[in-house]
């Protein structure tokens, strides 16, 4: 496997000796490797990219060049460490931003920011409203970026689109699940018509189409040792869609009191307090530059991007298990229940979400 590893990585223009490759992160996708190299020069970020999900790699290479280049650009015109502040692609010998290898899988590198934390839980409420600092932060940054990007994931989170999959799905039973989740395949029925609803607002226009992440959970977000948010990682879901999905999966993930897999569903709701930290820390950075329109919808995108993550669990499950990586067989109807009681806890204390966004849009409108 290493002489495979340094086979791939002798294909990109890499500095130094390379010391240790070893497995890294928790991420549901690709597959990611630290590369250590002696010295002083950089330790890199090797990824196979999921092909089979990333149907294009090569495209939404393109998307991430494009939308680092911009960032960069930012940071070093506002007098930041581009080394530090945003991530750096490493292209191949031949110029390119992936390697395809022999067995035909996509290999990209990046250059691995030294003296940073990835968080897997938020474990206080300075390190939500830092986190919401970090994110309102990076749609801040491609605020002004006008170039075309590529639909890297089709309706990646356009619940019209997943309801079709999601029906296609259910009349399949590919594994022969469903006859045993009629509770589960309830709870996504019954509040069907209120996600389309939401929808229906940004297909026509009335919520904003932008620059967004799309997978901001918290462990695609940097954090230096001080505390402070540096850059978000994982780009590989950068398009152009609602800032709302941004918002909601950041709050699915910093203000969850359990994990996101958690079988003792007592530990699993959301802090108010991590919301109103998380809020804060966003609304501070972005509270300018929304609409009313936005605003009116951010408690809401947390209702609807906890849905949508039961609806892919559920339908992954239904499916026989083929997108996300599992570790044990039930996994994702595990996950599908912990990301339901979430929801649940979402919706009961709604009103309060609501008057937090509220009161904090009126500190930093
Ligand atoms: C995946 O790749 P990763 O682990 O950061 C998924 C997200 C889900 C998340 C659930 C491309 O994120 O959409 O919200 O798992 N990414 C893709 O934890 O599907
Ligand atoms: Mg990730």
């Amino acid at each position: 496997m290493t002489e495979k590893f340094l086979h791939i990585l002798s294909e990109f223009v890499i500095e130094g000796d390379i010391c240790s490759i070893d497995s890294l992160g928790e991420g549901f996708i690709n597959d990611t490797f630290i590369v250590r190299t002696e010295g002083d020069t950089p330790d890199y970020i090797l990824q196979r990219k999921n092909k089979r999900i990333f149907p294009d790699v090569p495209a939404m290479m393109e998307n991430i060049r494009k939308v680092t280049d911009h960032i960069r650009r930012g940071v070093e015109a506002a007098g930041g460490d581009p080394r530090r502040e945003v991530m750096t692609v490493v292209p191949t010998k031949s110029g390119k931003l992936y390697h395809v290898d022999s067995e035909g899988e996509y290999w990209a590198v990046s250059i691995f920011i030294d003296d940073t934390i990835a968080y897997n839980k938020a474990d206080s409420e300075a390190l939500a409203r830092k986190g919401g600092e970090g994110i309102g932060k990076f749609q801040a940054q491609l605020s002004d970026f006008n170039e075309p990007l590529a639909e890297t994931i089709k309706g990646f989170h356009n619940i019209r689109h997943r309801f079709m999959q999601w029906d296609e799905a259910i009349a399949r039973d590919a594994a022969g699940r469903c006859a045993s989740l009629s509770d589960e395949i309830g709870w996504i029925a019954s509040r069907r018509e209120e996600m389309l609803t939401f929808w229906s607002k940004v297909e026509e226009g009335i919520i904003p189409t932008r620059v967004t992440h799309n997978d901001t959970k918290i462990n695609n977000l940097l954090f230096d040792l001080n505390g402070e948010a540096l850059c978000a990682i994982d780009l590989d879901t950068v398009m152009a869609s609602t800032s709302l999905n941004d918002f909601g999966d950041a709050i699915r993930t910093y203000t969850n009191t359990g994990d996101e897999d958690d079988t003792d569903l007592s530990r699993v709701g959301l802090s108010l307090g991590m919301f109103r930290a998380y809020t804060e820390g966003y609304l501070s950075r972005r509270a300018k530059q929304l609409t009313q329109v936005e605003i009116d919808h951010l408690a809401f995108s947390a209702r609807y991007i906890t849905y949508e993550q039961v609806l892919r669990f559920l339908m992954d499950y239904i499916d026989g298990d083929t997108y996300y990586k599992i570790k044990y067989p039930e996994h994702n109807l595990v996950r599908t229940r912990a990301q339901y009681k979430l929801l649940q806890s979402i919706e009961e204390q709604y009103a309060a979400m609501c008057e937090i966004v509220r009161e904090t849009y009126e500190k930093y409108k």
